[in-house]
């Protein structure tokens, strides 16, 4: 009833968990059954290991969530030797998000990737970083540079290629169709939306940078209209993320035309919410006669 195909890749079910919010699977150890779900994107690994921005880099808003990490995780040599042989044991599908700021970064870190023993079925690019100056966001602004980088990556490997797009651009569908021609399998939808606060006391930005990413229900409206344009113009499945809390938000964008989604701000409070809502679409498509979740998808239509 659930099962669902990306290129040449079945998943048990369209529930993920967005890249960042689920660190590198063990985190969630012993709190969520993270076997349940259909997979999970790994938090953007880059050629070395980074830091990340200073704090304050995460402040909570009215339904969301600004974030400024500035991509801090432990490179890929490292997540190869500590982080895959613990993923390489779970029964869900593993999916690594890739970041950098320069096409051969890209490059050798999938090359390392496909060398190593990991037995993850793709990659999600990271196209859409809004927290570093130099982290792909250049790439996900300009459809010349998403296609060229997205042909290269195609180009050296058989498994997944799904590449993450920014809302914080003129126009997505020119980004999601560049992705396309240049031979991904899929587009994710949306990234963070770029926004700030102000602390009125010590009258400085809530974040260290100014600038962050909005995340959380705050973003789900523009998640939901990213998503009814990018799967109105390019064939290629979309997985919709944005603000995704309860199994009504996970219909919505399937009708919108998701294949799969991703949940993301909702796993700090609910780490154990993905298995849930796989329970309660099964119920859902029940009580709504449907024999399959794919006869859902993009079925809303205009008035
Ligand atoms: O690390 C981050 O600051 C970050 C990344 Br890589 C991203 O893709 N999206 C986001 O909101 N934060």
């Amino acid at each position: 009833m659930l099962n669902v195909k990306i290129g040449k890749i079945g998943f048990d079910n369209p529930i993920m968990v967005a890249s960042g919010t689920y660190g590198y699977g063990n985190e969630v150890m012993g709190i969520a059954n993270v076997n349940g779900l259909g997979g999970i994107v790994t938090k953007s690994v880059t050629l070395n290991p980074r830091e990340g921005n200073p704090p304050p880099r995460i402040h909570e808003t009215s339904s969301g969530m600004l974030n400024s990490i500035g991509l801090a995780n432990v490179g890929v040599d490292s997540y190869i030797k500590d982080k895959l042989p613990y993923l390489n044991e779970l029964n869900t599908k593993i999916i690594i998000n890739i970041a950098g700021s320069s096409i051969d970064e890209y490059i050798t870190v999938l090359e390392k990737l496909e060398e190593s023993e990991g037995r993850h079925v793709g990659y999600e690019i990271n196209i859409s970083c809004p927290n570093v100056k130099k982290g792909g966001m250049e790439f996900g602004v300009d459809p010349q540079m998403t296609e060229k980088l997205t042909a290269e990556i195609r180009s050296m490997t058989q498994k997944l290629v799904i590449m993450k797009l920014s809302p914080n651009v003129t126009s997505i569908v020119d980004i999601a169709k560049a992705a396309e021609i240049g031979g991904a399998d899929a587009v994710s939808a949306i990234n963070t939306v770029v926004g700030s606060g102000i602390d009125i006391k010590s009258r400085k930005p809530v974040i260290h940078t100014t600038f962050g990413g909005l995340s959380g229900p705050a973003i789900k409206p523009i998640a939901i209209a990213n998503v009814l344009k990018v799967s109105r113009s390019v064939i290629i499945p979309v997985i919709g993320i944005g603000g995704i809390s309860c199994t009504n938000d996970v219909i919505e964008f399937i009708m919108a035309g998701a294949a799969m989604v991703q949940l993301g701000t909702i796993n700090y409070t609910h780490p154990n919410l993905g298995e849930s809502i796989v329970n309660e679409i099964t119920a859902w498509l029940h009580h709504a006669n449907l024999n399959h979740i794919v006869d859902i998808i993009g079925v809303a239509e205009d008035f």
